[in-house]
C-alpha cells in the first residue's frame, strides 16, 4: 500500500470514529428526530400546507426554536418551488442541506491562542451546566495536543467544588491552582496566572461558580476575575467560553443571550447532548446566536468533548434515516 493509500485510510478512520461518537452522542435527538421525521416523509403523499405544518412541529418539539423553523420551513418551500419536488419521500436530502446552511458560517471553531506565552480560557455559566466537568475534558484534549495545561479552582462558593476540580486533575494529570474554600476567587485567579507564567504553562483554564446568592453578585465577581486576568495578561482571557446544558432547551438560548450581554462571552460549549432527544437546541442556537459553538458535550469520560462540527451533527442528526434508507435499498 502506497504511502498515501496508508494516510488516506488513517485520516478516512479518524473523521468515521469522529462522526461515529457524534452519532452515538445525538443517538437520542437522532432517533425520535428521524422516527417522526421518516414516518411523516412515507405516510403523506403531498407536499401541502398540512404537510409543512406537521414538519413544523416536528421540529419545534426537538427544540429547533420557533424563529429558526419559521425560517428553515420558509426555505423548504422556496426550495421545493424551484426544484420542482412532488413527493415527500424526495425531501430528505434537501431538508439536511438547509439545516447544514443555517448552520455553517465563517467563524472560527478553533480556540484563540495567545501569540507569546500563556493562553487563558475562562469558563462562565449557572450552576451544573457542566463547566467543572468541560474543564476536565478540555484539558484532556489539549495535552493529547501536547500542550501543557493547568487549571484554577476559581469555584470558592459550591462546597466540593474545589475537590471536584482536584479529581479532574488527578484523572487527567494536570496541577490544580487553588485556595481555600470562601476564599476569593479573584485572588485565586492571580495565583494561578503566576504560577502557570512561572512554569512556562501553555494553556490556564479558569473554573468559575455557577451560583451566588444572586445573579448581581455573580456577574460582579466574574467582571472582577476577567479584569485581574486581563490586567496580568494583557490579551488575555483568550476565549471566555459559556457553558450551556443541552437538556434545558430554549432556556439555555435565554441564558446565552443574558450572559452574552453581560460578559464577553466569545464562544460557547453545549454539553449533554447526549442526554437528550432536543439537540435541535444546536440548530436554534447556531442560528439564532452570533456566538460560535466551539465544543460540543457528549458524555461524562473525559473523552467525550468534541470540536463542534456543523456537517458531521447534521450528517449525525439523519445517520439513522441514512442507514434505514440503506436497507430498504437491498
Ligand atoms: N451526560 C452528560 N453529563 C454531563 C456532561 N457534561 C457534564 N455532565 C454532568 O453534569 C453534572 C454537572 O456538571 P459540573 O461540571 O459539575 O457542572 P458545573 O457547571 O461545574 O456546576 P457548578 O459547579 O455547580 O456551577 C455532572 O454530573 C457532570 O458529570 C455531558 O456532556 N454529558
Ligand atoms: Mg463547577
Amino acid at each position: 500500500m502506497s504511502f498515501f493509500q496508508r494516510l488516506k485510510d488513517s485520516i478516512k478512520q479518524k473523521t468515521e470514529a469522529i462522526t461515529g461518537k457524534f452519532v452515538a452522542g445525538l443517538s437520542k435527538t437522532s432517533s425520535a428526530f428521524v422516527s417522526q421525521v421518516s414516518d411523516l416523509f412515507s405516510r403523506r403523499k403531498k407536499i401541502d400546507e398540512d404537510f409543512y405544518e406537521e414538519l413544523e412541529e416536528i421540529l419545534i418539539s426537538a427544540d429547533v426554536g420557533v424563529h429558526t423553523v419559521l425560517q428553515l420551513i420558509e426555505d423548504l418551500r422556496k426550495e421545493v418551488r424551484v426544484q420542482r419536488i412532488e413527493e415527500p419521500a424526495k425531501l430528505q436530502p434537501v431538508l439536511s442541506e438547509l439545516i447544514m446552511k443555517l448552520m455553517r458560517n465563517e467563524q472560527s471553531l478553533s480556540l484563540k491562542q495567545s501569540d507569546s506565552g500563556l493562553t487563558i480560557y475562562l469558563f462562565v455559566g449557572v450552576n451544573g451546566v457542566g463547566k467543572t466537568t468541560t474543564i476536565g475534558k478540555l484539558a484532556h484534549y489539549l495535552k493529547s495536543q501536547g500542550k501543557s495545561v493547568m487549571m484554577a479552582a476559581g469555584d470558592t462558593f459550591r462546597a466540593g467544588a474545589i475537590e471536584q476540580l482536584e479529581v479532574w486533575g488527578e484523572r487527567v494529570g494536570v496541577e490544580v491552582i487553588k485556595q481555600q474554600s470562601g476564599a476569593d476567587p479573584a485572588a485565586v485567579m492571580y495565583d494561578a496566572v503566576h504560577a502557570a507564567k512561572n512554569r512556562n504553562v501553555d494553556v490556564l483554564l479558569c473554573d468559575t461558580a455557577g451560583r451566588l446568592q444572586n445573579k448581581s453578585n455573580l456577574m460582579d465577581e466574574l467582571n472582577k476575575v476577567f479584569r485581574v486576568i486581563q490586567r496580568e495578561v494583557p490579551d488575555a482571557p483568550h476565549e471566555v467560553l459559556l457553558v450551556l446544558d443541552a437538556t434545558t432547551g430554549q432556556n439555555a438560548l435565554s441564558q446565552a443571550k443574558l450572559f452574552g450581554e453581560k460578559s464577553g462571552v466569545s464562544g460557547l460549549v453545549l454539553t449533554k447532548l447526549d442526554g437528550t432527544a432536543k439537540g435541535g437546541i444546536v440548530i436554534a442556537i447556531r442560528n439564532e446566536l452570533k456566538l460560535p459553538v466551539k465544543f460540543v458535550g457528549l458524555g461524562e469520560k473525559m473523552d467525550d468533548l468534541q470540536p463542534f462540527d456543523a456537517e458531521q451533527f447534521v450528517h449525525a442528526l439523519f445517520s439513522q434515516m441514512n442507514d434505514e434508507d440503506e436497507v430498504a435499498d437491498k
